[in-house]
């Protein structure tokens, strides 16, 4: 097996290029994808601050990784959500990613900063946790771009979720999501820019990016995923890919290249009528966001932005607002 560009020895094969690389050549190339996926979809200027949604997980310190080698001037976000063993060690890798590249990394943990986790939100308003978890981090990372007066938000998201929800929502016809299913959504109605710089690199080669570039990830998946639908689209089309290597890359860009402005909705609250809460100032439908609906039922309450500094790994000049102060040294403490 040898390397395409340079036929030496080969250490990954990628079956949709029809193609093997070697070390160097399998790193260039994420960097290459990440870029052309910046490029061609428009999301991120150089001049841009960018503030990266960080799990912990393979997918979203790559992106960092990546973002922060070509040349981007990036923050990163972890949600502490309460979710057992989960989130405390998900939390240390993302805190010992920032911590050893000298990257600022802001946490808001749910239950010291509102008070409520994941667990408790789903109970009180009678949803799935997934559903009380994704409202959760929707308004939590838009808050914290607002407050930071970042240009945009970069999600971890790969081809192999992208084409995971299309399926979900190809299968079931959910116009107004198969509308927003882009790789870039603009700022607009007070939400910030969002952008999925991955969506070029499948699930495998984000795993093996961290391994080569010695990025220690959260390995275990979120528990509340298993058996969710979102896990057998993507068995499903796994198994379509391995009788069609290609086949994931050319369901969603097909989608994007013919198929997604027949849906409208290029932005976020498109259609909708969009006011202001008026509790939190987020964009919001009624008087009260869905977030200020779900802390309300949950007996949780906002923190006050004027009154210390939030947990932050690298706490660097940036006037980010304060929900606790944070306990590593010279840092601040507040997080997909
Ligand atoms: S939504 Fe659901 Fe994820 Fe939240 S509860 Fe876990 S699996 S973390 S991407
Ligand atoms: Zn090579
Ligand atoms: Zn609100």
């Amino acid at each position: 097996m040898k390397c395409r560009v340079c036929r030496e020895p080969a250490i990954i094969d990628i079956r949709r290029h029809n193609a093997n690389f070697c070390v160097e050549h399998f790193l260039r190339l994420c960097r290459d994808q990440v870029a052309k996926a910046i490029d061609r979809h428009e999301m991120l200027s150089h001049t841009d601050r960018v503030l990266v949604a960080i799990s912990g997980g393979k997918d979203s310190l790559a992106l960092w990784d990546i973002l922060v080698e070509l040349g981007y001037e990036t923050d990163g976000l972890y949600l502490g959500l309460g979710i057992g063993h989960y989130s405390t060690s998900s939390e240390g890798f993302a805190r010992r990613f920032a911590e050893h590249r000298g990257l600022r990394l802001e946490v808001v943990d749910l239950q010291e900063d509102y008070g409520f986790d994941v667990p408790e939100g789903a109970r009180a308003a009678r949803r799935v946790p997934c559903s009380a978890c994704g409202l959760s981090k929707r308004h939590l990372f838009d808050e914290a771009a607002r407050r930071g007066g970042y240009d945009a938000v970069a999600t971890g998201h790969n081809l192999d979720d992208e084409a995971a929800v299309l399926l979900g929502n190809v299968l079931h016809w959910q116009q107004d999501y198969l509308g927003r299913q882009r790789p870039v959504l603009p700022a607009g109605n007070g939400f910030p820019r969002k952008v999925k710089p991955l969506v070029r690199l499948g699930e495998r080669e984000m795993a093996a990016y961290c391994v080569l570039r010695n990025i220690e990830y959260m390995v275990e998946e979120c528990p509340m995923a298993a058996g969710n639908k979102h896990l057998g689209y993507k068995e499903a089309l796994n198994a379509i890919e391995e009788q069609s290597p290609g086949s994931k890359h050319d369901f969603y860009f097909g989608f994007l290249d013919r198929v997604v402005d027949r849906f409208g909705g290029a932005s976020e609250g498109d259609g909708a009528d969009v006011g202001t809460c008026v509790r939190c100032g987020a964009p919001a439908g009624g008087d009260v966001c869905a977030f200020c609906r779900l802390l309300e039922r949950v007996g949780g309450s906002h923190p006050d932005y004027h009154s210390g500094p939030t947990s932050t790994v690298n706490r660097t000049s940036v006037s980010l607002a304060p929900t606790r102060v944070g306990a590593i040294d010279g840092v601040t403490g507040a997080r997909p």
